[in-house]
């Protein structure tokens, strides 16, 4: 293979060889790489030049990956503040496609791709479904949003140049999902971890067990999720669930996803270059450590990220994997920096909540946190849904294991409210977790 070539073979195999180059053989491909997407940066975009210039580093002094750490980073905030070409670094007549984020609040977040970008990005969707065992023979229901969100198209690209066969259902109307799931021979099922629960509730429902059709794995991400939700969601559709990590700014699904093992998630490093800092001191920390994961974009053409903030907090897993891929792997996202709750002077994230619910027997995987604030004291309720068998003299007893399990796993005593099943609101994309009711 030719050290540069970023052309997308159709054979998952020859688009997966990357994954298994030797250590010294993908560092000297970063490097290259890393040295060119500065450049870019420098020449194209002014608050890269500007960044890179205050910083005392130009892109000619980046020798080798050591020199990463010495270059400045880039913030979500700057992409709002130059939204929405600011950060451009091509003409605008080579932009093939334009996605975009619209995130909790305020300006969207405008992501372009030139012809290349998108090649990149399905070639990243290849291997990554590859990594899961999914192939050519596969019925592929691709239940992510379609359209500025970058779920839908993705991974509907990866589908397609993989040979395998795409059923692009787009999010919502969850019946017909049910019927095509049911009918069309579907073999694997992507779209939110929080969609498919609903979807499992549905097709209940409706009296359809998932167990007996030929559904095998899901591909589920673009929100975080826990070990805890995975075992679920196994045992009761009887499929093997995967996670798929990725984010609009960087290029979309695709920038690290599980591989068989289902133990930590192979960055694409080829393309995506991973740190893991400190992020209150923005030290780089060793490999095994946590903190906020930090990505520069190796190959991107029309809008190159050095030192990207992700937000996301994860760590890197020394060593390698048994699968043999020589991808470093991060452990699940399991939160954000900005998710964090603090709930009288304790720090607490939705993802605690999660795993303390479903360890106790009889919740359903459906739940909500709703913050308030009475006489200056931030208060928290967790409303969770309960398996509908419960009876009224069960529920007393469950009632004190929930509360129980919350004050051991996250330190507090916190209101808990046992709903009826199909109590709390169901997304079609990101669940709301977090209901804030503080008053600003
Ligand atoms: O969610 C891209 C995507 C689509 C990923 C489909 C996976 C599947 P954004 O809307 O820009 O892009 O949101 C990115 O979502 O920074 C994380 O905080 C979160 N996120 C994405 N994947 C995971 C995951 C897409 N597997 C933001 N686990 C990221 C936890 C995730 N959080």
């Amino acid at each position: 293979m030719k050290m540069d070539d970023l052309s997308v073979p159709r054979d998952p195999e020859s688009a997966a060889q990357v994954d298994y180059l030797s250590r010294d053989r993908l560092t000297a491909l970063q490097v290259e790489r890393l040295q060119r997407v500065v450049q870019l940066a420098y020449d194209q975009v002014e608050l890269s030049r500007a960044r890179l210039t205050d910083s005392g580093m130009l892109p000619q002094q980046i020798v080798g990956l050591d020199d990463l750490s010495r270059l400045p980073f880039t913030v979500k905030q700057d992409l709002r503040d130059t939204y929405p070409y600011g950060m451009l670094a091509c003409p605008m007549a080579e932009v093939r496609r334009i996605h975009a984020s619209s995130g909790t609040t305020g300006t969207p977040i405008v992501v372009p791709y030139t012809d290349r970008d998108l090649k990149v990005w399905t070639s990243a969707m290849v291997r990554t479904l590859h990594a899961y065992g999914i192939h050519a023979k596969d019925v592929i229901q691709n239940a992510y949003g379609y359209g500025l969100f970058t779920g839908g198209l993705g991974v509907h690209y990866g589908g397609e140049q993989l040979g395998a066969t795409m059923v692009p259902t787009s999010s919502g109307s969850t019946d017909r999902q049910i019927l095509v799931l049911k009918e069309f021979g579907v073999t694997i099922i992507c779209c939110t971890p929080s969609y498919f629960l609903h979807l499992l509730d549905r097709a209940e429902d409706l009296g359809v067990d998932l167990r007996e059709l030929p559904l095998r794995a899901g591909v589920f991400g673009a929100e975080p999720w826990t070990e805890a939700m995975r075992k679920r969601v196994e045992q009761s559709a009887g499929i093997k669930a995967f996670d798929i990590y990725g984010l609009s700014e960087i290029v979309g699904p695709g920038v690290a996803a599980e591989c068989e093992q289902q133990d930590g998630l192979h960055i694409f490093e080829d393309h995506f270059l991973p740190e893991v800092i400190d992020p209150e001191s923005g030290e780089v920390l060793p490999d095994g450590e946590e903190g906020e994961l930090v990505l520069t974009t190796l190959s991107k053409e029309a809008m190159p990220l050095i030192r990207y903030r992700t937000g996301d907090i994860t760590t890197i897993i020394p060593g390698t994997c048994p699968c043999g891929r020589v991808l470093r792997r991060i452990r699940r996202i399991s939160r954000r920096t900005d998710d964090m709750m603090i709930i009288r002077g304790v720090n607490v994230y939705p993802s605690q909540i999660e795993s303390a619910l479903l360890a106790v027997d009889g919740t359903l995987p459906h739940y909500q946190i709703e913050l308030s604030r009475n006489e200056d004291l931030d208060q928290v309720a967790v409303h969770v849904e309960i398996d509908g068998d419960s009876d009224a003299s069960a529920n007393g007893r469950l009632h004190g294991l929930v509360t129980d399990a919350l004050k051991r796993v996250v330190g507090l005593r916190m209101e808990v409210k046992l709903l009826a099943p199909q109590t709390l609101p169901r997304s079609e994309g990101k669940a709301q977790r977090v209901v804030d009711k503080r008053p600003v």
